[in-house]
């Protein structure tokens, strides 16, 4: 096997959460959000209802592999322009802040395409969304996790017109105000031409933030989604220390290959844990979620010395 493709291992339990494990009726449970919450692992699940309608579900776990899943889904008010045109909201990202949980997630608004929404939460039960939304066509938004040059820093992928799209880097004083954005100059990837897009939180290390996002790659038969890792500069993030052209996971399990959309693996979130393993949560084929765990160093090492 080659190097990237033993470096994330996948969990032998795997699919960890599929629709029959859900304690309700649906049809897809899928990218999640990731983050610790006490002493547990915590997920906000994207779950989809018989009518192919998402919400978004909170499951917990001691051991990052068992989840356990809350009967109710989410419930938090509806923004101005939700009301306005209806909404399907869906990709959480989670980020903590000093004891705040910042949710970035994607948000459809009627005729007005793909946007970013903003809720905060410290409890996971009562969430508090952000009034507004961002302009269309975006999505992806990830938040690092502490303050760069004194602003808030986040990940995003605009939609560009035809299709297409990369990941960009935007600043912002006050999280509501957002500009000076670059593209990231990412390096052609065979596997991620069409579009990439930032998935977990990026994760300090001593040689700059380390990112797993997805890429598209068009074949004959599907759109395949990847995962990859890039090390970003610590002080100016939208400058790349090392973006490898090869991809760290592909869809090759069944439970990655077949479902709503086949061929896909996609991360909204992993975990770091104590000894330094990241434990990478992930959607396979839009239907159910995964796990697979990686070490940080050998992703930091791998990102530095691959191709
Ligand atoms: C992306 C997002 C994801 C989805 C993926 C594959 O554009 O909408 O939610 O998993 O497509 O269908």
């Amino acid at each position: 096997m080659s190097a990237a493709g033993s470096l994330l291992k996948r969990y032998e339990g795997n699919p960890i959460l599929r629709p029959e494990d859900m304690p309700f009726p649906c049809y897809a449970v899928f990218n999640a959000g990731a983050t610790r919450f006490g002493d547990r692992f915590l997920l906000v699940l994207r779950v989809e209802d018989l009518r192919r309608r998402s919400d978004f579900c909170v499951a917990t776990s001691e051991d990052g592999f068992r989840f356990e899943v809350r009967p109710e889904p989410i419930v938090y008010p509806l923004r101005e322009v939700e009301k306005r045109y209806g909404s399907h909201r869906f990709d959480m990202r989670i980020t903590q802040m000093d004891g705040v949980y910042y949710c970035y997630h994607a948000m459809w608004i009627g005729p007005l395409h793909c946007t970013i929404g903003l809720a905060t939460t410290t409890d996971f039960v009562h969430f508090e969304p952000w009034p507004g939304c961002s302009v269309p066509s975006n999505r992806n938004a990830v938040l690092f996790p502490e303050k760069i040059g004194g602003n808030y820093a986040r990940l995003e992928r605009p939609e560009l017109p035809g299709g297409g799209s990369r990941i960009w880097y935007s600043e912002s004083p006050d999280l509501t105000y957002w500009g000076n954005s670059r593209p990231l100059d990412m390096p052609h990837l065979a596997w991620g031409h069409m579009k990439t897009g930032a998935g977990a939180i990026p994760i300090r290390t001593d040689e700059g933030w380390l990112e797993i996002y997805h890429g598209v790659g068009v074949t004959c038969s599907s759109n395949n989604y990847y995962l990859g890792a890039m090390l970003l500069d610590l002080e100016e993030p939208w400058k790349i220390v090392a973006a490898p052209e090869s991809y760290i996971l592909a869809a090759e399990k069944d439970y990655e290959c077949m479902g709503q959309t086949p061929n896909v693996v996609f991360t909204s979130g992993a975990v770091e844990t104590e000894d330094g393993k990241l434990y990478v949560y992930y959607g396979c084929a839009d239907h159910r979620m995964a796990l697979a765990i990686g070490e940080v160093d050998e992703l930091v090492e791998f990102c530095l010395t691959a191709k």
